[in-house]
């Protein structure tokens, strides 16, 4: 980086970062990829844009089994947009019977490993057996296509089959975290109108058994939709089980039968909803399809994971985060890959408990988020060193930004300096993977989402809609439909018109600023309203924050702006660092390294330190909950159902400067 701050307006986003690394795949990488030169790169995405029908017509007939080809393959009216019209196909299928068909009933499709330590192995052939049988327990209890059935389940094999099962029959999931309050489930629940719950006895967190059962039934006297509550033994803890409404899941596949043929779906089939905090209010039911959305994550896993037969592919995230939905279950099975799946802590028993898990099961592939890439940092290098990690061959990231200087330690001390990191750009609403390096291909820069997918055109605009130029910040828009984009917003259309596609018209506005390099390179700068407004000058906080947190002591920063009558807004910043006890010249460091990193301009007006930052229970910073607390706000009058730890909230209120 260097102190360059670029020409700002009070319309465009300045932009201070100037990483100049880059690391291209090895040779020996490039010639094993499934896109293995820029030309055939070239050549995807120039069709992709110039027959957009034609490219995904060849795909979805290639790619997915049809019960009834379809007739059309895009079409739009006003805000209904349809992919594959009159076609009908099945997610479970195209992700279990079809390898069946193929001959792969022996493949290990998951490898499981409970937090205790236990381990279980399912090939295609026995998942699929499993979801047929409670497939037809959720019919025995009155469950039929378009029916929504909710999900509160610990990291088991059971969560996903519960999930194959909705969809093999046509009835909705929606994946609640097991994390969440009894309340968050029950406005969920009856936002969605559930008639099912799903949950178990318990489930296992850094050797603690948390009572699942209980909340959940906290969460049923207000859930007055839900008719049945399907209970799975995890942790044998005693539960209380309501007669007439609650069923053991074992009991329930008892009597089932293994056989369950797939329903045929309408390719607009909802097939799932998952509900994400919108910035205020209450959370929003982001709908997925079925043709669109399955097409959109099985060639999305091809592409970015560059996935073989012998790989065996980690993606940490939970199925309560469409990360899981995408990555640990759809995209995978959909192309016959083995997915390992682990159900707890990533420092339990110990803060090695992931290097361990890669080295006993020669993971091959690891997909995991920035916010655990910082904690392994903070916790040290030693536990890495302790393990053999060559089974490694490439690294991926989601859900934040990641700090150059994180990234640096994730391609030195995971990667081995071999490994190609795939930072990859997308959201709920976009259903998959929108922007990303092909590993085989794509020199990367530490921190840049590189270039989009085929099908996929970003369009980045100032407030007055004009494109910008290059090295300008803007808002990030998508201006062509991909397969996988959301329908909707459940029960909620005005919100879904009025939030993504009124403020740009004809296009998908993402919420998120971003940046083009001259190379075409893809920056994401953060949320819209992150933005920090000094003296006229708008500042991303992902830059601000990549300064901080490549000062050696520093693990973790946040940085938010608050009301300043003289600059419009000051900056407050909110940093972790590596030690327990910060010495107090510390800040004056930080801010002498934020000038000579990015420039004056930058420099924090206030520094705390903290031990912890409030984040969603997937990892992401919660910043607008910060601001609050910069600009001295006693209440906090937002959505906090999403926030992992409230303690932290008290916490950072109490520690003014
Ligand atoms: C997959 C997921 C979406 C928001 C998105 C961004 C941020 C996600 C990256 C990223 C920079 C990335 N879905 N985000 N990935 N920012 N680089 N590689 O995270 O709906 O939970 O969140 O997350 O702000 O809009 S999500």
């Amino acid at each position: 980086m260097s102190s360059e701050t670029g020409q700002s307006t009070s319309r465009k986003i300045a932009n201070v970062m100037q990483e100049t690394r880059v690391f291209p795949p090895s040779q020996e990488f490039t010639t094993q990829a499934v896109i293995a030169s820029e030309s055939q790169y070239q050549h995807l995405y120039k069709s992709a844009k110039s027959d957009r029908d034609g490219f995904w017509s060849d795909l979805a007939k290639s790619e997915l089994h049809w019960f009834k080809p379809f007739e059309s393959v895009f079409n739009r009216e006003g805000h209904v947009v349809s992919w594959f019209g009159g076609g009908q196909t099945n997610l479970a299928y195209n992700c279990l019977d079809r390898h069946i068909e193929n001959g792969l009933g022996e493949r290990t499709a998951i490898i499981w490993e409970g937090e205790p330590g236990e381990q279980r192995r399912l090939t295609y052939a026995e998942l699929h057996r499993e979801v047929c049988k409670f497939a037809n327990g959720l019919k025995s209890l009155g469950v039929r296509t378009g029916d929504v059935v909710s999900i509160y389940m610990p990291m088991t094999p059971e969560l996903a089959i519960a999930m194959l099962a909705c969809v093999r029959i046509g009835a909705i999931h929606s994946v609640i975290f097991a994390g969440f309050s009894a309340e968050a489930i029950a406005d969920r629940n009856n936002d969605a109108r559930a008639k099912i719950q799903l949950t178990s006895d318990g489930l296992w967190r850094r050797g603690k058994n948390l009572p699942l059962k209980a909340t959940v039934d906290e969460a049923l006297k207000k859930s007055p939709t839900v008719e049945h509550c399907v209970v799975l033994r995890r942790v044998g803890n005693e539960v209380p089980m309501q007669a007439g409404r609650d069923v053991w899941w074992h009991d329930l596949v008892e009597q089932a039968s293994a056989d369950c043929p797939a329903t045929p779906l309408d390719s607009e089939a909802t097939s799932f909803i998952l509900y994400t905090s919108g910035s205020t209010g209450k959370p929003k039911g982001i709908r997925h399809t079925t043709a669109g959305y399955n097409l959109w994550v099985k060639q999305t896993f091809a592409w970015v994971f560059d996935y073989k037969p012998d790989d065996l592919f980690w993606c940490t995230a939970d199925c309560g985060w469409i990360t899981g939905h995408s990555y640990i279950v759809y995209g995978p099975l959909s192309n016959a890959a083995t997915v390992l799946m682990y159900e707890g802590a990533p420092n339990f028993p110990a803060e090695d408990r992931f290097w361990d898990i890669i080295e006993r099961h020669r993971v091959t592939i690891l997909y995991t988020a920035p916010t655990a890439i910082r904690a392994f940092i903070k916790w040290g290098d030693h536990h890495v060193e302790k393990h053999d990690l060559s089974s490694l061959r490439l690294l991926g990231t989601v859900g934040e930004g990641i700090n150059p200087e994180a990234w640096m330690w994730y391609h030195r001390k995971i990667g081995g300096e071999r490994c190609p990191i795939v930072d990859t750009w997308w959201q709920t609403e976009t259903g998959g993977i929108m922007m990303s390096p092909l590993p085989g291909i794509t020199p990367t820069k530490p921190g840049s989402c590189t270039r989009p997918l085929p099908g996929i055109v970003p369009l980045i605009v100032d407030e007055e809609l004009h494109a910008v130029d290059v090295d300008q910040g803007g808002m990030l828009c998508i201006a062509e439909p991909w397969p996988g984009m959301l329908r909707g917003i459940w029960g909620d259309d005005e919100r879904f018109v009025e939030q993504y596609w009124t403020k740009v018209p004809g296009n998908y506005l993402t919420g998120d600023n971003a940046r083009q390099d001259a190379d075409g390179y893809y920056w994401i700068m953060g949320r819209i309203d992150d933005v920090i407004n000094v003296s006229g000058h708008r500042l991303s906080t992902i830059e601000i924050e990549s300064a901080l947190v490549s000062h050696p002591s520093v693990a973790e920063a946040a940085a938010v702006g608050r009301p300043d009558d003289l600059k419009g807004q000051a900056i407050s910043v909110f940093v972790t660092v590596k030690s327990a006890d910060p010495p107090t010249e510390l800040k004056d460091e930080l801010k002498a390294h934020v000038r000579k990193e990015i420039g004056a301009l930058a420099v924090p007006d206030d520094i705390r330190f903290t031990n912890a930052l409030p984040k969603t229970r997937s990892g992401k910073i919660m910043r607008r909950l910060l601001r609050d607390i910069a600009a001295g706000k006693e209440e906090i009058a937002q959505d906090t159902s999403t926030l992992e730890d409230y303690s932290i909230l008290a916490k950072l209120r109490g520690d003014e400067e």
